[in-house]
């Protein structure tokens, strides 16, 4: 398996503000990690333009080109929606999650066809309730993009947390720039054969059978 360039600048890139940082963390789930990938750390301009470039590759490579990036990583929504119109000539939108409540303007009535922009899945409920939301306000969720799939199985501990979602929106919607196994392997590549080690068990745990 080898690594797209934009894959490996953005592990380079997380790496080098620790938003990618291996050892023992306790998950929202309960689940006992490795490594942890913090996305609000990713938050200076040339990390900004690694992570919307990729955002935006992954995108267009899976031609769900013409939907509306928004919701939830709101810094991501709307950069990537400027690399997708400067790099890939595709004028989308983007919209954004409100934590107060709307009580003027259009109503807060979406109505529109988005795409989410997410930064991490492991058990999927965080970004059930994104879903969630968005239907709440008439929207229709046509896909979500992360930025780093753990490829973990999902809350029956059973099926993948990605079918899960799928199994909500459709298959093959949902979509990443990373996956946990690529990481992996720029861990080999690096020669980082402890933390690797670590992966592995906790992929044996969790992973995708
Ligand atoms: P689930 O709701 O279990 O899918 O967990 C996903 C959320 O957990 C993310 O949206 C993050 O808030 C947080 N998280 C990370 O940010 N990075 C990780 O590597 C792992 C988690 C996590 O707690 O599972």
């Amino acid at each position: 398996m080898s690594l797209q360039s934009y894959q490996s600048e953005l592990i380079e890139h997380a790496m080098s503000v620790g938003a990618l940082k291996f050892g023992s963390f306790t998950l929202k789930s309960g689940r006992q990690s490795p490594y942890f990938f913090n996305a609000g750390l990713l938050c200076t301009g040339p990390i900004l333009a690694a992570l919307s470039t990729a955002y935006a590759q992954t995108i267009s490579d899976a031609a769900l080109l013409w939907h509306y990036p928004p919701i939830r990583c709101i810094p991501f929504a709307s950069t990537t929606a400027l690399v997708l119109y400067t790099k890939h000539n595709n004028a989308v939108g983007f919209a954004y999650d409100r934590k107060e409540a709307k009580d003027h303007g259009e109503g807060g009535k979406m109505g529109k066809k988005v795409l989410i922009l997410d930064d991490v899945m492991t058990s999927g409920k965080a970004v059930r309730g994104s879903i969630e939301m968005v239907r709440a306000y008439g929207g229709e969720v046509v896909g979500v993009v992360q930025a780093l799939n753990r490829e973990e199985v999902g809350q029956d501990g059973l099926s993948s947390t990605v079918n899960e979602i799928e199994s909500l929106i459709g298959e093959g919607r949902v979509l990443s720039i990373l996956k946990m196994r690529e990481l992996m392997v720029w861990l080999e590549k690096d020669g980082q054969a402890e933390n690797l080690a670590k992966m592995q068990e906790y992929w044996d745990q969790y992973g995708l059978k």
